[in-house]
Parts: structure tokens; C-alpha cells; sequence
């Protein structure tokens, strides 16, 4: 049994990190865990998928579950990423709602609204990006979540970050440890997430898309892994890991049209050179060991309306998702 095996003094609690898209919640994630393990980049809907994200303070473990931005649309697609974020508020302690303090804030707090279940657990508001404006300790906060008390009654602490100079973060950590209470760990043996290398790796080679293509094009590509396996190489080479395992990995990055194909590749396949090289590098730092990385580009029509697609990236239905399929009209 799990309590048997641990400290007695083990203590625990787990918090789903919540926001509308870009608003910080993984760059937030990142700084405390204490690594890049969370993709970021500066465009909007770049986590997709709900993942558990594990650290430790003394015998505290604390889990924090990134989740996709919530927005409202009516796009299949963005129908599950809000889904995501929906369930990742099943089973947690707590609640931690971003809200960017460079935009408008009840809005943040309507999209919220909009997506989540209305009997949600303790909620705390972490109002982030405090460097973006002047005299951030002076805006009338108390008011703002006074009025966000009135969507969501379930509000009882705020905090004012940055992540970026990662200010008052101390106080949020003291805050976690606080709240936590005695009980075992979820993953008593080190474990970081509860996704593994393979996930991990279609996250750095999309993130690499992301930071390197221009405009409207990530949103309309993915990146699934069609082999991924380690192996002990026959002949020794100076650059073998201690143990001597190298991954060999096979991903494709999936796009809408054919014009998008020709970009991705780049001239004379510059780009997906540039995109394979970087990802490889950041996946070999999360394996701590060589990385073999083929990419292809397959031209995907409309995948991101394709249920089977979907499902391989992770995103079930949702309750709200539009009918699959369609039973043919009857034709006389
Ligand atoms: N100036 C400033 N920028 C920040 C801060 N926190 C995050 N950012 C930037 O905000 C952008 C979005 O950050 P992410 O962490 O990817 O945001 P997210 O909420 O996870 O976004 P999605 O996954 O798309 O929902 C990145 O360019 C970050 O560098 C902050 O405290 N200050
Ligand atoms: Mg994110």
C-alpha cells in the first residue's frame, strides 16, 4: 500500500492551473517545478493537453495541472481544448485561476465562467504579469475580485506575480505548502508528470514549429509520433549515453494544405532542418541521451475535424463536441 510505504509526514496537494490562452500558465508552472518541462512561446492555445506537473517542497508534494486556455468558440477542435481544462478541475484540492493583468480582466473571468462547472473547490486568483503595468500593488484588485466573487463565490485568496521577475512567487509556494494537507505522495518515486518522453517529444517538436513559423500556421499543425523506441546501438560511438541507449524517433508533422507543406519544409528543407534540430537537442536534455529525430510533413486535410486524429492527440470528445457522425438521408 502506498501509505505504508511512505514517510509518515508526507504531505500533498494538487492544483489545476487555469486561464484564457497566453495568459502565463505554464511560464508560472515552469518556475516553480524548476524546468522547461511545459512548452511556452509567445502565440496563443499552445498547450493543448492537460498534464500533471510534480515538485516538491521538504516532504510537500504539490501537483499543478497545466491545461489548453480557455476561449469561447465554436470550433470542434477548441470545444475539446476547453473540455480539457474542464476535467482537469475533477479531483483537485484547488483552483488556480492566471488572469493577465495587461488585459482586461472580468472578460478573463466570463471565459472562465463560460467553461467551467459552477461547483468548482477552493479557488485562488494569481492576477500575473504584474511587470507589463505600472504600480501593479496600486490597481484596485480587492475590487476586481470582489466582483469575481460574484461569478465565483468559491474565491478566497489573490495574489499579485510576475513570473518573468518572478516576483511574490515565494509567497505563492508558502501559500501551496500551507494549504497542503498530511497524505501520501502521487508519485513517490520522482516522477515529474504523469505524461511520458514520447508525449514530451511531440510537445518540444511542436514548440519548435511554433516559435519558428510565422502568423496563422501553428494552429493548423500537429505533430503525432508514428515509432518511438530505445535501443542499445551494435557499434560503440564516442557520443553513447553511460548506459548506452539512443532513442530513434519517427514524427510527422501533420498540416491543413499543401501550400503550408512547402513552408514547413522551408528552401531546400532549411526549415524542418532548423525545427528537427532544436527539438532533438531540448528532447535529448529530457532523456539524458542521443536522440535520433525524423520528421516528415503530411498534408492532413481538415485534421483538426477529424475525430481520429483528435483522439490520437489526446482530445476525447467533449460533452459539447458536434455529432462525428451523421446518419445518411434516407434516399428514395
Ligand atoms: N512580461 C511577462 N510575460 C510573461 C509572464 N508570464 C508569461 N509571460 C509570457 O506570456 C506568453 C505566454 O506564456 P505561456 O506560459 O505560454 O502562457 P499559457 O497561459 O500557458 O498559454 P496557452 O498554453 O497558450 O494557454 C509567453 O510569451 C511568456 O513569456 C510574466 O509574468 N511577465
Ligand atoms: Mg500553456
Amino acid at each position: 500500500m502506498l501509505l505504508l510505504d511512505q514517510h509518515p509526514h508526507n504531505r500533498a496537494i494538487m492544483a489545476s492551473v487555469l486561464g484564457v490562452p497566453n495568459a502565463g500558465k505554464s511560464s508560472l508552472i515552469n518556475l516553480l517545478i524548476g524546468t522547461d518541462l511545459s512548452v511556452v512561446t509567445n502565440k496563443p492555445q499552445t498547450t493543448r493537453n492537460k498534464f500533471h506537473c510534480v515538485f516538491t517542497i521538504d516532504r510537500t508534494e504539490i501537483v499543478l495541472v497545466d491545461t489548453p486556455g480557455i476561449h469561447h468558440s465554436n470550433q470542434e477542435i477548441n470545444k475539446r481544448y476547453n473540455a480539457e481544462a474542464k476535467d482537469s478541475t475533477e479531483g483537485v484540492d484547488l483552483n488556480l485561476f492566471l488572469i493577465d493583468l495587461s488585459r482586461e480582466m472580468i472578460p478573463q473571468f466570463m471565459a472562465l465562467k463560460d467553461n467551467l462547472p459552477q461547483n468548482l473547490k477552493e479557488t485562488w486568483v494569481l492576477f500575473t504579469k504584474s511587470d507589463l503595468v505600472e504600480n501593479a500593488e496600486q490597481l484596485p484588485l480587492a475590487e476586481v475580485v470582489e466582483k469575481a466573487r460574484g461569478i465565483f463565490p468559491m474565491i478566497t485568496k489573490h495574489f499579485v506575480i510576475s513570473v518573468k521577475e518572478e516576483s511574490n512567487i515565494h509567497l505563492l509556494q508558502g501559500a501551496l505548502v500551507d494549504q497542503s494537507t498530511p497524505g501520501p505522495h502521487m508519485y513517490p518515486g520522482g516522477e515529474v508528470s504523469n505524461k511520458n518522453q514520447r508525449f514530451f517529444a511531440t510537445e518540444y517538436i511542436r514548440e519548435q514549429a511554433f516559435l519558428l513559423l510565422k502568423e496563422e500556421l501553428p494552429y493548423e499543425l500537429a505533430v503525432v509520433i508514428d515509432e518511438y523506441k530505445e535501443m542499445r546501438p551494435k557499434k560503440q560511438k564516442s557520443n553513447e549515453s553511460e548506459d548506452g541507449v539512443e532513442s530513434f524517433i519517427q514524427a510527422s508533422i501533420l498540416v491543413n494544405r499543401q501550400s503550408q507543406r512547402a513552408i514547413v519544409v522551408g528552401a531546400s528543407g532549411a526549415m524542418i532542418k532548423e525545427i528537427g534540430t532544436k527539438a532533438r537537442q531540448k528532447i535529448e536534455r529530457m532523456t539524458g541521451s542521443p536522440v535520433h529525430l525524423n520528421l516528415h510533413v503530411k498534408v492532413s486535410p481538415k485534421w483538426f475535424k477529424n475525430n481520429f486524429v483528435l483522439e490520437e492527440l489526446g482530445l476525447n470528445r467533449a460533452p459539447t463536441s458536434s455529432r462525428v457522425w451523421k446518419k445518411k438521408e434516407a434516399t428514395l
